[in-house]
């Protein structure tokens, strides 16, 4: 493997399995050597609703940046970028991701906008922007469901099939990212009933459970990657991934799922079977490994005693924070024990 060095810029927790914690381990696994570059260094991540630490701030990350270049050590093949605190820290990543692609066109760069999930923004406003200005660096974005259709990137709401396309051909065009990754997409009544009968029953036929509505059962993932021939009168090639939905509060999926589709995106591999390309064919297998780390995760967390376990996400609403963190302790991912 040449192209082997990854820079990831992202979240470290002490405890736990988010940001760096959960991206760095499996993209060793996979054969990548990983410089990390810590944008926060907390006690644990935000979910156990007590956590501290330092955010790193826009000087610390300039004098990290400026220290590795000087030594000929900032020439990552591939780039992987996740939450950062703040719009001044950010400012500086966007510059360095800048330099770093001009300085070698063929880097992969996988752009995780992290800004709000479920409803919920969690950065200042004064990022949003940056993000914007960032996402045409990128060759790959892995937005969730919620960012893509608020005002964070498209504020086109996700529905029906044509709000789909609408959103993405905004993200190709608009924003100009080849590769797009829309996570944690719901299997509404709305959506299936506005795709083609054909793709509508090979998407309820993967279901063997009898009695179960798959379709509220499965969350989808859509890849989409920009045609590259100008004749072409297609604009992208979509692929839509149903995944069963694991119930509960899981953190750091987001960020594995995104290093995995990193580590597994193979451009420079022609050998694809005709209904894949690299992006559905990465992915698929980020959903699968993901899939099986969040199925043996869950598994552990349900086999905790009573009071340190978790069904559903309303069980911590409202629970003390001691019985929370316990509670939360035992839904970090199994990344370690699944390797
Ligand atoms: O993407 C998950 C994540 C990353 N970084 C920090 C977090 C979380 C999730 O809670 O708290 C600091």
């Amino acid at each position: 493997m040449t192209d082997a060095r990854v820079l990831s810029i992202q979240s470290h927790v002490v405890h736990g399995y988010v940001g760096g914690k959960a991206a760095i381990f499996p993209l060793q696994l996979l054969g990548f050597d990983v410089d990390a570059i810590n944008t926060v260094h907390f006690s644990n991540h935000s979910g156990y609703g007590r956590f501290g630490g330092s955010k790193t701030t826009a000087d610390e990350l300039n004098t990290i940046l400026r220290h590795l270049s000087s030594n000929g050590m900032l020439r990552p093949q591939r780039l992987l970028t996740g939450y950062v605190a703040g719009p001044d820290a950010l400012a500086v990543i966007a510059e360095r991701a800048q330099k770093l692609r001009s300085e070698n066109p063929g880097m992969i760069y996988l752009l995780d906008p992290v800004m709000g999930d479920g409803g919920k923004i969690y950065v200042a406003p004064e990022v949003v922007p940056i993000y914007r200005s960032m996402l045409p660096l990128a060759d790959i974005i892995t937005p969730n469901y919620f960012e893509v259709e608020s005002v964070l990137l498209t504020g086109i709401v996700l529905s029906d099939l044509s709000s789909f396309q609408n959103a993405i051909r905004e993200l190709h065009v608009k924003f100009n990212v080849p590769n797009v990754v829309i996570s944690s997409v719901p299997v509404t009544h709305a959506l299936l009933s506005s795709i083609p009968e054909p793709i509508q029953a090979s998407i309820l036929s993967d279901d063997h459970t009898p009695g179960v509505v798959y379709a509220e059962d499965a969350l989808l993932s859509i890849t989409s990657s920009r045609r590259t021939s100008s004749d072409d009168p297609t604009p992208s090639d979509v692929h839509a991934l149903l995944v069963r939905r694991i119930p509960g509060y899981f953190s750091g999926v987001g960020d594995l799922f995104s290093a995995l589709v990193l580590a597994h995106y193979r451009p420079d591999r022609p050998q694809l079977a005709d209904s894949q390309n690299p992006l559905s064919k990465a992915s698929s297998i980020a959903l699968s490994t993901l899939h099986a780390i969040l199925v043996a995760t869950q598994k552990h967390a349900l086999a905790l005693p009573e009071d340190e376990r978790t069904e559903t996400d309303d069980e911590l609403d409202g629970v003390d924070p001691t019985r929370k963190v316990k509670r939360m302790r035992g839904r970090e991912l199994r990344l370690v024990q699944e390797q």
